[in-house]
């Protein structure tokens, strides 16, 4: 196992800490989300009974594969926990998220849980979100119009830089609920609540990789080892 694949599982390691018995578990996306899993298989196998909404299909591919099991948001839409990673965390658990695509399920699946736990390897804390690009997930229809809002939105508030529609290959990546996204680099953004309420006022914009009020711990995984942030 790599060192980076080390923290990723060590960080799992410790989520399970906040798994009981019974529990209706919101699994995120990403090679963070997937370490997890695979040590909540373990534990599943072991006799722990849980039920997990998965936030892509790629989770929930890889949950069938494991054995653990899952349900719908429609069957079970009030969640206990949710345990996803994050491309970054501020110290006030404001999080950047959508890196890896799935950031409307994994809102609104956040948004459905009483708690929402990151987990993540310490390189992902900043003191300042930005750094990395935003993903906006974006209606197909009308993607122009939308990209010059967006533009308009940021520039009211400062903010400036590139956005680039996100490609698998040579096409347009679509996300599983059958969107584009944009990527937007706007190297920082001092007031995060800002730009995703003006965000959320561009019409062909569906949702944004801002987390803002949703995580209530972070549990960062060093080499030195885990530290944990809480709301
Ligand atoms: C998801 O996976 C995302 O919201 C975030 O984009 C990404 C983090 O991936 P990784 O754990 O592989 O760094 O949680």
């Amino acid at each position: 196992m790599t060192d980076a694949a080390k923290l990723k599982t060590m960080a799992g390691e410790a989520a399970l800490g906040h798994v009981e018995d019974g529990m209706r578990l919101g699994i995120g996306t990403g090679s963070t989300a997937e370490a997890f899993v695979r040590v909540l298989a373990d534990r599943v196998h072991a006799g722990l009974d849980v039920v997990g909404v998965t936030t892509s299909d790629r989770t929930e591919a890889l949950c069938r594969e494991l054995g653990v099991p899952t349900a719908t948001l429609e069957t079970v839409p009030q969640l206990d926990l949710t345990i996803d990673g994050a491309d970054e965390v501020d110290d006030r658990l404001r999080l950047i998220k959508g890196g890896g695509g799935a950031l409307l399920r994994e809102k609104i699946v956040a948004a459905a849980s009483d708690r929402m736990l990151v987990i993540a390897d310490a390189s992902k804390k900043v003191d300042t979100l930005g750094a990395f690009p935003l993903p906006i997930e974006i209606n197909g229809f009308g993607m122009m119009a939308t990209y010059l809002a967006i533009q308009k939105a940021a520039a009211n508030l400062g903010l400036e830089g590139d956005m680039i529609l996100r490609r698998r290959g040579a096409d347009p990546f679509i996300t599983d609920s059958g969107h584009l996204i944009l990527d937007a680099s706007f190297s920082r953004i001092p007031d995060p609540e800002a730009l995703s309420q003006a965000l959320h006022q561009v019409p062909g914009v569906v949702e944004h990789g801002l987390f803002i009020g949703l995580a209530s711990e972070a549990i960062l995984a060093s080499e030195n080892g885990i530290e944990t942030l809480t709301a």
